[in-house]
């Protein structure tokens, strides 16, 4: 059955593979599922035909004959239950990958977007550079347990899983910040997990619509659009 995900036209994130298509993607590669995807611009998101997939207008979404699923970590944990090498067989094992999905997005992910969000939102602010640190250190209360939990292991529990991909995808947010630097044993997480095959064919992919859209069209994104990833 085709599958079909959409992603941004021209990602803000300049092709670094920051927005969560990349999620979807990677998820895909690591089950060997192939998977076209259909681009849409900014305006195109918000135009009936994609609220119809999307209730808030935004990317990802994924298609699989009728069923219509938004969301990356719902669309992550479908593709992962359906195909082996994202989620461990036995029991417990695979309910301790599905806690580390969620703790992925509900609890890592939310400090590091509300530093973004703020960028975005309070940039012009006379408060926002006084704010910038309160931000960081919400982070870095995050990241030291993290890093503490994860020690010298290669991954959050036995074996590669689902919750590792959201985890990583969701740290990679940090990178160029300083913050995720001051964490040796997570960078190096990271790094593992960008160093696997359908990592990479997922983020040579996302570039590619990048680097193809920008030898087409020379112009610039509003900045509003450049950081909203
Ligand atoms: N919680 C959603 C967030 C989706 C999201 O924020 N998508 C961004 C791209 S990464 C987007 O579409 N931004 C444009 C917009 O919100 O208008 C998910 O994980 O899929």
């Amino acid at each position: 059955m085709t599958l079909t995900i959409t992603a941004f036209e021209r990602s803000p994130d300049r092709g670094k593979g920051l927005a969560r298509d990349m999620r979807v993607r990677w998820a895909l590669e690591e089950a060997g599922q192939p998977y076209n995807v259909r681009l849409l611009s900014f305006k195109a998101m918000k135009e009936p035909a994609h609220l119809a997939l999307h209730p808030f207008g935004q990317i990802p979404t994924y298609e699989e004959g009728n069923l219509v699923l938004f969301e990356s970590g719902a669309i992550v944990f479908h593709v992962a239950e359906r195909h082996a090498g994202l989620l461990p067989d036995d029991a417990n094992a695979r309910a301790r990958a599905i806690t580390w999905m969620f703790a992925a997005l509900n609890t890592v992910e939310p400090p590091i977007l509300d530093r973004e969000i703020a960028r975005l939102v309070e940039g012009d602010e006379t408060w926002y550079e006084e704010r910038l640190p309160i931000l960081a250190d919400r982070i870095r209360v995050r990241l030291s347990e993290l890093s503490s939990r994860l020690g010298d292991a290669g991954w959050l529990d036995t074996a590669f899983s689902a919750g590792d991909l959201l985890m990583v995808t969701v740290l990679r947010r940090l990178k160029g910040s300083g913050i995720l630097e001051e964490y040796p044993n997570l960078s190096a997480y990271v790094a593992r997990g960008e160093a696997r095959p359908a990592y990479k064919r997922a983020f040579a992919g996302q570039l590619a619509v990048f680097t193809t859209a920008s030898t087409n069209v020379s112009v610039e994104l509003p900045l509003r659009e450049l950081e909203t990833v």
